[in-house]
């Protein structure tokens, strides 16, 4: 908190608020081999996306190489990129899943 006199002669109370962190996007990339089914399971459970909405973002990246599925703060959007590379790997799968500041 501050305060401050304005040209009347009245203290004024202004509110400091903290700075907006900055945010990052999680984007999906297209590839050849990784079943539909899985993208949009991921984008279900680890994006919070209905089946309809998972469908659209699937199919975005599919036709345009690439889609944003979420934006967050640094360590949330990291550690969903970690999740997802992870649970790829595990089903053989070579889905790419990258940050970008948004
Ligand atoms: N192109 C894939 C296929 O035809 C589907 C796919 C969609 C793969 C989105 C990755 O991020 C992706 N099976």
């Amino acid at each position: 908190h501050d305060e401050t006199e304005n040209d009347t002669g009245v203290v004024v109370k202004e509110v400091v608020r903290a700075k907006k962190p900055p945010l990052y996007s999680v984007i999906l990339l297209n590839d050849d081999y990784t079943p539909m089914e899985f993208v949009v399971s991921i984008l279900e459970r680890h994006f919070n996306k209905d089946h309809a909405a998972a469908t659209d973002i699937m199919l975005k990246v599919h036709n345009e190489g690439r889609a944003i599925c979420g934006i967050y703060t640094y360590e949330i959007a990291e550690t969903k990129v970690t999740l997802v590379t992870e649970e790829a790997r595990q089903s053989g799968h070579p889905l790419q899943c990258v940050l970008e500041r948004a």
